[in-house]
């Protein structure tokens, strides 16, 4: 039973508002054997990423997320601009093969984590279709219990009602990313945000290599969070159905 649809609209994603029934949308199930090389996609310098801070994370009643901030960008990847990190948060499921927005070959992983980035000013004309990139790595399950994510899985009982925030002891996103010489090999796409009003505002970056984080980890997600405490409902498969590709090409990396 789908108990509250995961991302708090009284209706189904069939029938959320917006620009939802657009034809730019996200997420997509990425055919890798169809992915065109592209040379100008180079590794990514990410700027201020090793910053140890306390951050900031909330329940959004669809998610979690960290508010990031203080300068924090990433350059290069072939994006237009320097875009600036503004926030993180998570999507997932109970189960480790369904909890990701996008797929990768028809598999779906456990978690998927968004980094959204924003385009900073920039002199050339503005075009909606810039405006946010967003990074999106896939979260695998195991054995060996992920340090770098263990602040954030710690906080998770503090946020367990909707609404509610609290302090993430200090850590850095790269400690929660896998090692930088493993995030060379990446997937782009044109798209849209996975929520409504899903705004076709989005240059995605999917990376290939997924974060490794420990069983007991993942299922802190969904036993400590909930859409609404008291009715007992867990907040878990915030994740949006698959969107068609239609005429939009996918691009690699070379690396
Ligand atoms: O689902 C998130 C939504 O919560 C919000 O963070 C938005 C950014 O304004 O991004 C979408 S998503 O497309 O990154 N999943
Ligand atoms: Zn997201």
């Amino acid at each position: 039973i789908q108990a509250k649809e995961p991302n708090s609209h009284c209706v189904g994603p069939d029938q959320w508002p917006g620009n939802c029934k657009e034809n730019q949308q996200s997420p997509i199930n990425i055919v890798t054997a169809k992915a065109k090389s592209n040379p100008r996609l180079t590794p990514f310098i990410f700027v201020g990423y090793d910053k140890k801070k306390q951050w900031q994370i909330k329940n959004t009643q669809h998610s979690v997320e960290m508010t990031l901030g203080g300068g924090m960008c990433i350059i290069g990847g072939d994006l237009p601009a320097r875009y600036e990190a503004i926030q993180l948060h998570l999507h997932w499921s109970e189960m480790s093969d369904k909890g990701s927005e996008h797929s990768i070959d028809g598999k779906h992983f456990a978690m998927e984590m968004h980094i959204v980035h924003k385009k900073m000013a920039s002199s050339s004309k503005g075009q909606d279709s810039d405006k946010l990139a967003v990074l999106g790595f896939m979260v695998e399950v195991g054995t060996k219990t992920n340090k770098g994510f263990q602040p954030l899985v710690e906080a998770l009982s503090r946020i367990s009602k909707p609404h509610t925030n609290s302090t993430v002891t200090e850590c850095s996103l790269q400690d929660m990313l896998p090692p930088s010489d493993k995030l060379h090999s990446y997937f782009r796409y044109q798209g849209s945000l996975t929520t409504p009003t899903c705004d076709e505002t989005v240059i995605w970056t999917v990376f290939k290599e997924p974060i490794k984080i420990h069983k007991d980890q993942f299922l802190e997600f969904s036993k400590n969070v909930y859409y609404d405490k008291d009715q007992k409902l867990n907040m878990k498969d915030n994740v949006r159905p698959l969107q068609p590709l239609g005429k939009r090409q996918v691009f690699k990396s070379h690396a």
